[in-house]
């Protein structure tokens, strides 16, 4: 317990579910995860240019910060500093995560995907939280690498010296499980974006982690 909480205490992660965007979201998508109970936002697209991706983040940031949810960047460093992002998010192909906590001002987060077990031994100090997984196999990251399932996920976060927050074909019926690995989070895409009602479906998601 005593670990739990020291954890909780050192990491500026939002505790709940996190909308991380699929690539060409407008801004009424990441508003209606807002306004659905959202816990953070990433703002993560593959084609976006950086001068769109910096537009749309700060067109993002008041509505964002009035609610109190930090915005992530995934990927793009430059953008994460030149919008004045909460963080920035990097995978394990992304550049060295030292590098990118020596850039980042004080105040933004540093998340880091951690896809297998060994990927903790070679993380720096300073990381503010992972995204483990993914869980499963899914279509929104045709590239990724193979599932850890509910066994790995509980694995990763019971080693992890910073809060993890689960990712990879989430949907609402897993969030339980979610809970039990140990996560402070859930992280998804499609549960929410494609959802005929990105708001509902967040919402949803919202009750399930904080029944579970
Ligand atoms: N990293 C690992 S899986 C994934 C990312 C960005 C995509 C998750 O998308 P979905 O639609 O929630 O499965
Ligand atoms: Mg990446």
């Amino acid at each position: 317990m005593g670990r739990e909480r020291d954890r909780d205490r050192a990491s500026r992660l939002v505790p709940g579910v996190y909308f991380v965007t699929p690539d060409g979201a407008d801004e009424a998508l990441v508003l209606a995860a807002m306004r659905g109970g959202a816990a953070m936002i990433q703002l993560r697209d593959k084609r976006a240019t950086d001068a769109e991706l910096t537009a749309r983040a700060r067109r993002l940031l008041p509505a964002l910060r009035a609610a109190g949810l930090p915005l992530i960047i995934n990927d793009r460093l430059e953008v994460a500093l030149a919008a004045g992002a909460d963080g920035l998010h990097i995978g394990q192909g992304d550049g060295d995560p030292a590098e990118a906590l020596a850039a980042l001002a004080p105040g933004q987060m540093l998340g880091l995907s951690v896809e297998a077990l060994a990927h903790l031994s070679a993380m720096p100090a300073g990381v503010d939280h992972i995204g483990a997984g993914p869980v499963r196999s899914t279509a929104t990251k045709p590239d990724h690498a193979p599932p850890i399932g509910f066994d790995g996920l509980a694995e990763i976060t019971r080693a992890a010296p910073v809060p993890t927050v689960a990712i990879g074909g989430l949907k609402e019926a897993d969030v339980v499980a979610a809970r039990m690995a140990g996560c402070a989070g859930i992280a998804v895409v499609s549960a929410i974006s494609e959802d005929h009602d990105p708001e509902g479906a967040t919402r949803a998601l919202v009750r399930a982690w904080r029944q579970g």
